[in-house]
């Protein structure tokens, strides 16, 4: 220990000082991230945020790359502390493992479309396992805590043994007072589990339930459950009944920018107009007269979540183009969505795709209002911002349309790994 090469420890001190403010920011920033309910209100911020979340996240990598030499002597250190040690391991997965994980969501494209999905839940996991822990070792530790002079209620304790002898007027106001069953430090560090417990347990389990879905829920939603009401339900085809993809693996998570859209079939209008030479309008019961087809594909989110073999019915997109009859003019394919605020476009060559879809049903149910229904857009080759949710217009342009999360800064081209 005295030939401790001087600065040693203050450079651990200051690698620790850094570290710290760097996992603060990750943190509120990964939450926020992470918090479904504000992506419409974050809008453009988001994009930044991530940017900036990807930014401090490097950052901590070359702090951790920094430490690496250090490690060794460090751990010597250490050698008779085990608790200390314990702490530096786990920190360190935790920091590695977030790091990992988050070049592969950071960088998904250049990945199995799987991976991502593979490194959120591991992102996640240690945030809710990683989180709790940094924030207890942080409080736990701060210098008031430890400031014996504090302890207040300990210094009470010979005056009540002896309050027989004392003159009545210099006793203490009230009865005796009890022996503390737990001091000040102990009563703050429980209070803090419990905090902890209360906040952070709960979510996880739902979080847990949510990724460990995998399996097809036998049922699946109801039309009674769903807020639409679409009357009448439309009948699924075949295909749909016997759920061909063996029934979706993976959640859907509940993704909107504005407050969920309600429809009901009487005043729901599907709308095909734009440069066409047969612009048309259809009711609820007069669009599930369309002949639709069903079609196996997977789900991919750029935040990095996927939904495997879900099974979709719908119309293809390239019918109901062919049947309106497209100008030559045409270029684009713009979409719009119910909730008035989000819109999608699609080159009319991608729009033509094999697969591209206006769907009606999904494993052989409704659609639910959460994820889209009455009638959501499914583009399966390309990332789910294009997948336009309550859909009710679709016009035909000649020029370029950017889409809501494109315009804020989310890639023009969605295309999956792989492709140009
Ligand atoms: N109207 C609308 N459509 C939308 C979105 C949205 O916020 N509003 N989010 C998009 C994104 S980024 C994804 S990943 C999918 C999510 O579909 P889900 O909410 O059914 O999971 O919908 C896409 N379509
Ligand atoms: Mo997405």
């Amino acid at each position: 220990m005295s030939r401790k090469k001087p600065g040693f420890g203050k450079q651990l001190a200051e690698l620790h000082r850094w570290n710290g403010w760097l996992v603060v920011f990750l943190a509120i920033s990964g939450l926020l991230l992470s918090w479904g309910a504000i992506r419409g209100w974050l809008g453009e911020g988001r994009v930044w945020l991530k940017q900036l979340h990807i930014a401090v996240g490097v950052l901590s990598g070359i702090l951790i790359v920094l430490y690496a030499p250090l490690m060794k002597r460090h751990l010597k250190q250490l050698r008779d502390r085990t608790g200390q040690k314990g702490n530096l391991s786990f920190v360190l997965v935790l920091l590695i493992g977030w790091l990992l994980s988050g070049i592969v969501l950071w960088q998904l494209r250049h990945f199995p479309t799987h991976w991502a999905n593979a490194a959120l839940v591991v992102h996640d996991l240690l945030t809710w396992v990683g989180l709790p822990y940094i924030l207890y070792h942080a409080v736990t530790r701060l210098r008031w805590m430890k400031q014996p002079g504090r302890r207040a209620i300990r210094t009470m304790e010979p005056q009540s043994q002896s309050e027989a002898e004392t003159p009545a007027a210099s006793r203490l106001p009230g009865p005796t007072v009890p022996a503390p069953w737990m001091d000040r430090r102990q009563f703050l560090k429980w209070s803090l589990g419990a905090v902890l417990a209360v906040t952070v347990v709960p979510p996880f389990f739902r979080w847990l339930g949510r990724t460990a879905n995998f399996a097809p829920v036998p049922g699946g939603m109801s039309a009674l459950e769903n807020p639409n009401a679409m009357l009448p339900e439309p009948q699924p085809l075949p295909d749909s009944i016997k759920v061909v993809g063996g029934g979706a693996q993976g959640s859907f998570q509940v993704y909107t920018v504005t407050k969920l859209p309600t429809f009901n079939s009487g005043t729901w209008r599907f709308m095909l107009d734009g440069l066409v030479e047969k612009p048309a309008e259809w009711k609820w019961d007069r669009f599930l007269e369309i002949a639709r087809t069903v079609q196996v594909s997977d789900f991919h989110c750029v935040t990095g979540w996927s939904v495997y073999r879900n099974t979709w019915e719908g119309i293809p997109l390239s019918k109901l183009l062919q049947q309106a009859g497209v100008k030559p003019e045409a270029k684009f394919v713009k979409f719009y969505s119910g909730d008035g605020v989000y819109t999608d476009a699609l080159s009319l060559e991608q729009a033509n795709m094999e697969g591209v879809m206006v769907a009606v049903l999904h494993d052989g149910k409704p659609i639910h209002r959460d994820y889209g229904g009455p009638v959501r857009l499914i583009v399966p080759k390309m990332y789910g911002y294009k997948s336009v949710k309550w859909l009710d217009r679709i016009e035909l342009i000649d020029r370029e349309h950017i889409g809501f999360w494109e315009e804020r800064g989310y890639d023009n081209n969605a295309w999956l790994n792989g492709q140009v």
